[in-house]
């Protein structure tokens, strides 16, 4: 497999970067952080985009140490950023079954000096499907005051059980459902349906995907606290990132 071969070579050439977008507080209007978003500059191809990269990197391993690059150069970009301002990381399963995983997350915290509590890391629900060690993992992480996400909440597997079990503090609703408003009844009582539940276990939810204002006035109607999308900004190299003035203090 060539591209395997490349996706190699290309951490020790220094091929991946990092886009960012930001997510915003529906109340206050105002941008609470940035999720990082990994891209591979390929020498001949170009940008191409994680999904192309990220499931072969998972079947390989090679994630776990993409993972860590990913961890630290956000983390060292984010220290930058006004104190306010929190940094979304993913993580992959595959990471989080790694047994050197809370010392990774817990390197990138110390190497950079980010504070804990303004990182989020995000997961699937497939993490809890995974083994018990994985979501002693999580526990750890969460211990040591870092946030937990479910990501893309709504396409997986998950058991609502599990969602009081694990530290999740924030649901991000998968961007399929926000696409289909406001037309498609389903989702939108879908969307109601996960709002009352994150405000009941007092998490924080975030709607994926938002491109209209028409999006924005549903899902704020249904309670969800933020939001992020194309409508707001596209995930920007590091460098074109806006900074918000009214965050600077
Ligand atoms: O940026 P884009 O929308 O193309 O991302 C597509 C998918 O790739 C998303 O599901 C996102 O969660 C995933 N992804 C982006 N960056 C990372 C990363 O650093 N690590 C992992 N594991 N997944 C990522
Ligand atoms: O799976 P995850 O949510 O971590 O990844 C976010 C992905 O969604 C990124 O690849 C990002 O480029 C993409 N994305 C972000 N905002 C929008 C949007 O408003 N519309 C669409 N179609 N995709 C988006
Ligand atoms: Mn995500
Ligand atoms: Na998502």
């Amino acid at each position: 497999h060539a591209l395997e071969i490349d996706l190699r070579r290309a951490l020790q050439r220094g091929e991946f970067e990092l886009h960012y977008q930001p997510f915003i507080n529906i109340a206050s209007g105002l941008v609470c952080g940035f999720e990082a978003l990994v891209r591979w500059r390929h020498p001949q191809q170009g940008l191409i985009p994680p999904d192309r990269f990220i499931p072969l990197a998972e079947e390989t391993g090679i994630i776990v140490p993409l993972g860590a690059w990913v961890l630290e150069r956000a983390c060292a970009d984010a220290v930058t950023w006004p104190v306010e301002m929190r940094l979304a990381v993913n993580l992959s399963p595959v990471q989080l079954r790694h047994c050197g995983i809370v010392e990774t997350v817990g390197g990138a915290l110390r190497a950079s000096g980010l504070l804990a509590t303004r990182l989020e890391l995000e997961v699937t629900e497939t993490v809890m499907l995974a083994g018990a060690d994985s979501r002693k993992s999580l526990q750890a992480i969460g211990a040591m005051g870092v946030s937990i996400v479910l990501d893309d909440f709504g396409t997986g597997y998950a058991s609502l059980s599990y969602l009081a079990e694990m530290p999740f503090s924030k649901i991000k609703i998968d961007r399929g459902f926000v696409a289909d408003l406001p037309t498609h009844h389903t989702s939108r009582a879908i969307v109601s349906a996960i709002t009352n539940l994150a405000s009941a276990l007092h998490m924080e939810i975030t709607a994926e995907g938002v491109e209209t204002e028409e999006q924005l006035m549903i899902l704020k109607a249904a309670g969800c606290t933020h939001a992020q999308g194309y409508y707001f900004a596209r995930p920007r190299p590091i460098g074109d990132i806006e900074m918000p003035r009214q965050a600077k203090k």
